[in-house]
């Protein structure tokens, strides 16, 4: 096996770090195979896409490549995210100008985004993620927009994901089972607003993929 560009980012925090919303289980799986398993797919296929000149070959090749990028562009994301419980980050309080705009752009203050978030996240049919997205900087009014992809597909070119939620089973179902319900209910008291804020104000690096 070649070892490839990319590679598995570490968790910025201990995989028991999110319970008791998402289980030491998940996160271990998650992210050492799941998570691992897009990383290596994606190398292998960048590896033979750069060693063939069959066309049909390459097309089948796009594929792969957009499924296993995707899947690591949306995990990275996604770990950064998430935060410890209680931390001073979990709290909606470190993202006061993006609660504001959300406040503005949404109507019902927090607690009507979240509303409006969570009903998109269940709605979402089959395999896929939940996207909280920007698009230009505040002095461009900072378009705030929900939309979701299927399957590992990233969001669109030019929009800024501020924060998103991984819709997969495996992401909830060894702990919730079929209550995707009470998983969106869960995440909210491990979202890390101070990351959201950041990538809102376009000042987070977080993909030096
Ligand atoms: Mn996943």
């Amino acid at each position: 096996m070649h070892t490839g560009h990319y590679t598995l980012p570490a968790l910025p925090y201990a995989y028991d770090a999110l319970e008791p919303y998402i289980s030491t289980t998940i996160m271990t799986l998650h992210h050492t195979k799941h998570h691992q398993a897009y990383v290596t797919n994606l190398n292998a296929a960048l590896a033979q896409a750069a060693s063939t000149t069959d066309i049909s070959r390459q097309i089948a090749l796009q594929a792969q490549i957009r499924f296993h990028g995707g899947g690591h562009i949306n995990h990275s994301l996604f770990w950064r995210n998430l935060a410890p419980a209680g931390a001073g980050a979990a709290r909606p309080e470190a993202a006061p100008r993006l609660v504001e705009a959300l406040g503005r752009r949404f109507g019902g203050g927090l607690e009507g985004f979240k509303a409006r978030f969570g009903g998109v996240l269940l709605g979402l049919q089959g395999s896929g993620w939940g996207w909280l997205v920007v698009r230009g900087g505040e002095a461009e009014g900072g378009r705030l927009e929900i939309v979701t992809t299927r399957d590992q597909d990233p969001v669109a070119e030019g929009w800024q994901v501020v924060l998103g939620v991984d819709m997969w089973e495996h992401a909830y179902y060894l702990q919730y089972y079929n209550n995707k319900a009470a998983y969106v209910e869960g995440i909210w008291n491990i979202i890390n607003w101070e990351e959201c804020e950041k990538r809102f104000l376009g000042q987070s690096v977080v993909l030096s993929l």
